[in-house]
């Protein structure tokens, strides 16, 4: 624990102690207070610099305003409202409150004069960085008293957003003025409100009747001629294929005992890959041909695709299809906000429809542990949870706006019985999961929990037992920040412990996986993030490494471990670029991590030429915790880009990387160099990653990553014949037409089976503009939605041209057919 908060945890017990009369609340109050209180958070100014100055904070900061509202209870000096801050609050100006950092974005705010009942405080603060979207502001501040139970502050609850379906912060303020929606003085990209789409947008959507498949086919020869297909059956000896039935019905195609039975083929030396698959729709016989069983599904999902559901038409075609890449991944960040065990298996149902074939599951950082260790209890019954506990010994405490309380939605883990149907269920779609447990940096929860452990047996008077895998050396005194501002969240690499502790998980991961039939194949270290641990260490100092060498010596000795043992290791680009240059023999993969701007083209090409596999993760374009457009009241962390849209994903060119330049800007709106790649980089993947800071529920992880997984499917599956040829004149015509084919199969297939499935695929809004005669026009941003309008957003009305904007104050759009539409948009007269 960094020094100065261990001396602000001191503090806090010593003050609470010392105030204990004079926090003269009860109980009962306190709720009340919690009913009551207002909290509403504004920000100032991302651009204005004179706070940050005055207050000596390095680098670029933001000012913004917490203001507290009381009614009829006061709030009174000596009691504490606890809160995350993404950033440390660096000062805080006020007579009434002092705010302080506690450790990654917890913070305190101590009442140290009383605020009487009706009245408001204001309170001017400064942090690093920017706050320039309404999902940067987080929920779940709360009351602490002494020993009373500790209190949630209602106003900072989130509330459902009609139309998005998603918890949004109704305690953040808004975002209006350029100085608070951008976030520097170089940010000078174009904003995407519905009023800034509107001339982008097309006025009308042609209507296609498009059986195109999601992702596109390799090589589709359609005749003219079409037949009737009412469903499919599988024949005996093709029933073990049965998995695939739910999805080729979720697509559409109808299968049943009475339906025309398939003849399916396996003849893996016929094919050369192992997820290739030729299928010929004639008019006495559908045949599939298929190199495997996976590929046979996958043979199956195109079928589907191609029947017009209307009509139950199908081409007379011959099709064969392969991937390009053999690693089509989606990272799923459990460890931030556990979304349930649901929201895992929905995730796997849909990307097995879209033919995606590894899970990488981010089961652990520094926020939570989310996975049951046989041996290891503390590591779920503590690191699992989040609540108010400052001694850490019962759950980690709160963090990302997950409030006080046990119960929090983001809370849990998964069992060992559910891991174990994850890795069937995944199995028989043919997807791999590759468990993350991420270190040596990142590992909070598990060095919290394993003190936890130790205090336990300890206790118990079994000192043997509480140092065999403890991850803590109690007289370390370095101090360091984490980029997420830990000061306690990196093993030590100098403990016997640690590899003991690694060593366990890899022998209870197999055995879960072996019980399960999937033997574990592939493991993630992480090895992200690692920032100035160790130096005080004496284990370290004794080890004789120099400090600096520590984790590519650690990285080092985990991937030989796991080689050793017949694993594949993956890890992050940052650490692993370090370590990977001193161990030429090893079996690995490396996620690139690093933005376009930031030079993830040159890592690749470095990778590709020492070939090691490279599978790209790029932020600006695969992190779908970002926002779909550069909009403040979209959701998402931005750090790497500010929109991630549809049409981002679908134009991107992954093995062209240095192209992206002459079309793309960097996360300000400026310009970026790179090098035009000459011929397609050879790549392993790609992998969209979801990280969950913000993404706290399921109706959130679906929606950002709906529709964006479909366009990053047909990227990891499809080569485009535009990709690379950004410099000839049929470039964007190219691409442009393509992408108008896939939002039309999406929008009229996609959305409506996804919506029928339950998934709160994400309804883009309408874009608006109102002209010198007032009049209000709206275009649709894809097709099959209706738009509305309103005055109040209660009664809405169809729009069909354009309408006089008296009184209309607010817009949105309607899936065709469905009670879902996107966010409502007030509308600016
Ligand atoms: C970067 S990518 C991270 C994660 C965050 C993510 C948020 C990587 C290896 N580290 O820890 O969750 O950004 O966008």
């Amino acid at each position: 624990m960094m020094i100065d908060t261990l001396i602000k945890y001191c503090l806090v017990w010593t003050v609470a102690s010392l105030s204990a009369s004079a926090v003269a609340v009860t109980q009962h109050e306190l709720n009340q207070l919690g009913r009551t209180l207002d909290v509403q958070y504004q920000v100032l100014d991302n651009i204005e610099q004179t706070a940050c100055e005055s207050e000596q904070i390095s680098g670029h900061c933001f000012s913004a305003q917490i203001r507290l509202q009381t009614e009829d209870v006061a709030l009174i000096k000596g009691t504490v409202i606890h809160f995350s801050h993404i950033t440390p609050i660096a000062a805080a100006q006020s007579n009434a409150v002092s705010i302080s950092h506690i450790n990654g974005d917890h913070h305190e705010m101590r009442i140290t004069r009383t605020i009487p009942a009706n009245t408001t405080e204001t309170i001017r603060i400064a942090a690093p960085a920017w706050h320039a979207a309404r999902s940067d502001i987080m929920p779940n501040y709360y009351l602490v008293a002494d020993a009373l139970a500790p209190v949630t502050i209602d106003s900072t609850v989130q509330q459902t957003e009609p139309g998005s379906g998603l918890p949004v912060n109704s305690h953040a303020g808004s975002w209006t003025k350029p100085n608070q929606y951008r976030r520097n003085a170089d940010d000078v990209l174009p904003l995407q409100t519905s009023e800034a789409q509107f001339a982008a947008l097309p006025e009308q959507w042609p209507v296609v009747t498009a059986n195109r498949v999601v992702p596109k086919v390799r090589q589709r020869q359609d005749s003219l001629q079409k037949r009737h297909l009412t469903g499919i059956k599988l024949s005996s000896d093709a029933a073990h294929l049965a998995p695939w039935l739910p999805l080729v019905e979720q697509l559409g195609l109808p299968v049943g005992e009475q339906q025309e039975t398939i003849s399916i083929v396996i003849a893996g030396q016929q094919f050369s890959g192992p997820e290739h698959y030729a299928l010929r729709i004639e008019e006495q016989a559908i045949t599939l041909t298929a190199a495997s069983d996976k590929a046979a599904g996958y043979g199956l999902l195109t079928l589907a695709q191609l029947r017009d559901p209307q009509t139950g038409q199908v081409p007379l075609t011959t099709i064969t299809d392969a991937p390009r890449f053999a690693f089509r991944g989606v990272h799923f960040d459990i460890a931030r906000s556990f979304t349930g065990y649901d929201s895992i298996t929905m995730l796997l149902e849909q990307m097995a429809v879209l033919k995606l074939n590894k899970l990488h599951l981010h089961v652990s950082d520094d926020e939570g542990w989310r996975l049951e260790i046989p041996g290891l209890p503390e590591l779920t019954e503590v690191g699992a949870y989040r609540c108010h506990d400052e001694s850490e010994q019962r759950c980690l405490m709160p963090q990302l706006g997950s409030g006080p309380h046990r119960d929090a939605g983001v809370n849990g883990y998964l069992s060992v019985q559910q891991y174990k149907n994850l890795l069937q269920l995944a199995n028989q779609w043919g997807i791999e999961v590759i468990p993350s447990l991420d270190m040596p940096g990142h590992s909070r929860a598990a060095i919290k929990a394993m003190e936890a452990r130790y205090n336990r047996l300890m206790a118990e008077n079994k000192p043997e037992q509480a140092e065999m895998y403890l991850l803590t050396e109690f007289s370390d005194k370095s101090v360091y920040s984490s980029i997420q501002h830990y000061s306690d969240n990196t093993l030590n690499p100098c403990l016997p412990s640690t590899f003991r502790f690694i060593d366990k998980l890899l022998a209870e991961l197999k055995v879960m996986h072996q019980q399960a039939g999937v033997p574990l194949t592939t493991y993630h270290i992480g090895a992200d993030e690692t920032a100035g641990a160790w130096t005080q260490s004496a284990a370290c100092k004794s080890s004789g490494i120099a400090p600096h060498d520590i984790a590519k010596t650690f990285i080092r000795e985990i991937i030989k471990l796991g080689n050793s043992k017949g694993l594949v290791m993956a890890g992050w680009s940052d650490g692993m670029m370090e370590a990977l240059p001193g161990l030429p023999e090893s079996n690995v993969y490396v996620n690139i991590w690093q933005t376009l701007p930031a030079g993830a083209s040159k890592t690749v090409s470095q990778l590709a030429a020492s070939n090691t596999p490279a599978v790209l993760s790029l932020p600006d374009v695969l992190y779908f915790d970002f926002p779909y457009q550069n909009d403040p009241l979209e959701p998402g962390y931005y750090w790497g880009a500010k929109s991630v849209s549809l049409k981002r994903v679908f134009g991107f060119m992954p093995q062209y990387l240095g192209q992206h330049a002459e079309l793309w800007t960097d996360r300000m709106g400026q310009p970026y160099d790179d090098e035009p790649t000459q011929n397609a980089t050879p790549v392993l993947g790609m992998q969209a990653q979801l990280w969950t800071e913000i993404t706290r529920d399921q109706r959130s992880v679906e929606y950002m990553l709906f529709p964006r997984l479909l366009a990053f499917a047909e990227r990891a599956w499809h080569q485009a014949e535009w990709e690379g040829k950004v410099s000839q004149a049929e470039f964007l015509p190219a691409l442009n037409r393509d992408f108008s084919e896939f939002t039309q199969v999406v929008a009229k297939r996609h959305y409506p089976r996804l919506v029928e499935a339950d998934i709160n695929v994400r309804i883009p809004p309408p874009g608006y503009q109102i002209d010198a005669q007032h009049q209000l026009e709206l275009r649709a941003a894809m097709p099959n939605l209706k738009l509305e309008y309103s005055a109040d957003a209660m009664t809405w009305h169809t729009y069909t041209g354009a309408v006089s904007a008296d009184n209309i104050h607010f817009v949105r759009a309607r899936l065709i057919n469905s009670p879902h539409t996107s966010r409502i948009i007030a509308v600016e007269p």
